[in-house]
């Protein structure tokens, strides 16, 4: 692809999917959050101009609907969870340049000239097409005003978005048996006067798009799909009042999805607003050449890839350099669901106690972004207690303790060659993992150079070296370096914590402000013993902690179950997760059947999406006797990248198939929805036959 890498002499905006309006903030949506703030600090290290932006979303049905449901006006509603949003994410250090809102002047104001434009470029004409109503109400039903059946996948769908099937975007009037969500009625499907975007017009533009667009794969490949099949046009109105009104249809107001991703502009002319053009100029990012890069989650690909470049495209303002969609979390293998409160809330994980550090750690680095994960506390406690403690703090500490009771600050001496190098090459990896899209690798780079700090100190053993020995400075002088480079690079992740390690340190400046190459500065001269930087969380809590959530979820999925008809009473009764599992099979197989399955232990060589399918990975395995090519459904579920060199489990005699025109020859094993797959507990070899 054609962009340099980063830092790049043109500045940046990295901007974060805005949140409805319309709820509190659970740790599924900090994921973005956190990898957004992540990765615009990361930039800023590398000494990259970034502005960091998002705002608040404040239009649409999400709002309307939930406002109508507590009888206050959309604005009020939206604007009470638009400053609980604001005050959230310091909370986190997820730390905004710039945090605005949907319904603030600039974006009106900024919205409507863009509409302006593409109407006077041509690119907006009127059709009359059905829009579902509801007579008894008396009401337009736009959006989630309505839900019905998905006309691609038959799945029960929303308005305006197949959130339960396909994932597809819909348009007005496509969805079928269309029911109100106002009365329960059936609606009914009344014609209506419209405006629609030509985005079947920038057909060739948006393939040439996708072709230079970086990020995560999953943002690169879903909408080749869309892209390149039957492009649709864009209802960019609705009959509402809520809403950015549309400028000379007083009537109309325009589909929440126009004035969205509107505020990154917006909120950056803010930021420019706030501290001048010759600190920050927006204009430079989007109408000249400035590297924008949107990070999301993974079900608002469309939006991002298709839609919003083709409607900046028209408008002349600069396209993406790069989407980033991260996977979801699920809770115990299932999604977040707020209404359910089925969560694990952000105010409740400060509540607990801890702090914010360790949950972006957990969230950067417990799978690639755009992996699912579940969370767990058990899964958390152990990457607090063996990486954050084990590996980060108890390095820092040793070589500190060490180095100011033994020398009073760092030792007098040159920084070894092979120390040095070590660290050149953390920053090298920190600047890959940026200009990879990898949030993982950027956080894995610190705590690599830590396990090597502590590796190093281990193997020098300073405490038997005898105080005259030009030997013991010289370790604990490289120790003192080291420590000081983990505090710059582990900084995007942990900025409380570098903080702390850096005033531990008694080094220059702000460590929230240094580049890189600080990790190769002189560390103060002098320091006092520091404190622990990461506490231990025992066992019990984790007990507490999963008594209170099992609870939770429990009662979440009695909820779900009695809301499923045909479900049998008794597993709504029970408060057993077990309640979710699907019964064992009743019928039994002989222990021939099951030696007809030639079962191997394999290793992935390489992975890579089927082009043209939204859910399928194209796999080399090696099964010790051969090489095979198989096809499985993972592409969303795993970061396909981070594959090659898993060990995996194949059945190697099934029948060949074709997916998408690309043969399968074997299956791999995987559980549950997500696709969790199944490996060797020790280092039994490719080929090893599973009996
Ligand atoms: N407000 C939230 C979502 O669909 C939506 C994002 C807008 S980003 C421009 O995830
Ligand atoms: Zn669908």
């Amino acid at each position: 692809m054609s962009h340099e890498d980063f830092p790049t002499n043109e500045p940046a905006v990295v901007t974060c999917g805005l949140p409805y309006a319309n709820g509190d903030l659970h740790i599924g949506h900090l994921r973005t959050y956190v990898g957004g703030d992540i990765y615009s600090r990361a930039l800023k290290r590398l000494g990259q101009e970034t502005a960091f932006v998002s705002g608040s979303d404040m239009h649409g049905t999400p709002v309307a609907v939930n406002a109508e449901q507590e009888g206050v006006t959309p604005e009020e509603f939206a604007l009470r969870h638009h400053e609980a949003y604001e005050e959230t994410f310091p909370k986190f250090d997820v730390e905004f340049d710039n945090y605005g809102h949907t319904h603030d002047e600039t974006n009106v104001e900024t919205t409507q000239e863009i509409v302006r434009t593409l109407e006077s470029e041509g690119y907006v004409y009127e059709k009359e097409i059905p829009v579902a109503y509801d007579p008894d109400a008396d009401q337009w039903l736009p959006d989630r005003f309505v839900e019905g059946a998905c006309p691609y996948c038959g799945e029960h769908a929303r308005g305006d978005e197949c959130d339960e099937g396909c994932g597809r975007h819909l348009e007005p009037g496509e969805i079928e048996d269309p029911v109100s969500t106002i009365t329960g009625n059936p609606a009914e499907y009344h014609e209506r006067e419209h405006k629609f975007f030509a985005v079947s017009d920038l057909q060739e533009y948006l393939s040439g798009f996708l072709d230079r667009l970086e990020g995560t794969s999953n943002a690169q490949n879903q909408p080749r799909e869309w892209v390149e099949g039957e492009l649709q046009d864009w209802c960019i109105t609705r009959d509402m009042d809520w809403g950015v009104d549309h400028p000379d249809d007083e009537d109309l107001v325009l589909y929440v999805w126009v004035d969205a991703p509107i505020e990154y502009i917006s909120s950056t002319k803010q930021y420019t607003d706030r501290v001048g053009r010759d600190a920050f100029d927006w204009e430079q990012v989007w109408r000249e050449d400035g590297d924008i890069v949107h990070i999301i989650g993974r079900d608002i690909i469309q939006h991002h890839t298709v839609f919003w470049p083709a409607m900046l495209h028209a408008a002349g303002y600069t396209e993406p350099r790069a989407v980033m969609a991260s996977g979801f979390i699920t809770l115990e293998g299932k999604g977040f669901s707020t209404s359910r409160n089925r969560a694990v809330w952000a105010d409740e994980y400060l509540e607990e106690g801890f702090r914010p550090d360790l949950l972006r750690y957990y969230l950067a680095t417990n799978g690639g972004f755009q992996q699912d994960v579940d969370f767990s506390w058990a899964r958390f406690r152990e990457r607090v207690n063996n990486e954050l403690v084990g590996t980060v703090g108890n390095f820092a500490y040793r070589s500190l303790l060490f180095a100011a009771r033994e020398f009073g600050g760092t030792p007098d001496a040159d920084l070894s060659p092979q120390v040095r190098e070590r660290i050149e090459e953390a920053i090298a990896e920190f600047e890959a993992g940026v200009n990879d899209y990898s949030v993982r690798d950027v956080g894995e780079s610190a705590v690599r150079l830590a396990q090597f700090g502590n590796e190093y100190i281990q193997r020098n053993e300073p405490w038997k070296l005898d105080d005259d020995d030009p030997e013991k400075a010289q370790v604990i002088r490289d120790c003192v370096q080291i420590a000081t480079a983990v505090a710059v690079l582990f900084e995007p992740v942990v900025p409380e914590t570098a903080a702390r390690l850096w005033a531990d340190l008694d080094a220059d400046g702000d460590v929230h402000a240094v580049e890189v190459d600080a990790a190769l500065d002189a560390p103060g001269d002098e320091f006092d013993e520091p404190d622990e930087l990461f506490e231990k969380i025992p066992e019990e809590r984790v007990e507490e902690l999963n008594e209170k959530l099992e609870a939770r979820v429990a009662e979440a999925t009695a909820d779900d179950e009695a809301e499923t008809e045909h479900e049998d009473d008794e597993a709504a009764e029970s408060d057993d997760a077990a309640a979710d599992l699907e019964p064992i099979a009743d019928e039994r197989i002989g222990f021939e059947d099951f030696q007809d399955l030639d079962i191997r232990v394999g290793e992935i060589l390489a992975a890579e999406g089927v082009d043209g399918a939204d859910k399928l990975a194209k796999l080399t395995v090696d099964i010790g006797v051969e090489e095979r090519q198989i096809v499985a459904g993972i592409k969303q579920l795993h970061d396909l990248d981070s594959l090659p060199g898993t060990r995996i489990v194949v059945v190697a005699n099934l029948e060949k198939a074709e997916l998408f025109g690309v043969e399968s020859n074997g299956m791999l094993l995987a559980a549950g929805e997500q696709a969790d797959l199944l490996t060797t507990h020790e280092d039994a070899e490719p080929g090893t036959k599973i009996k």
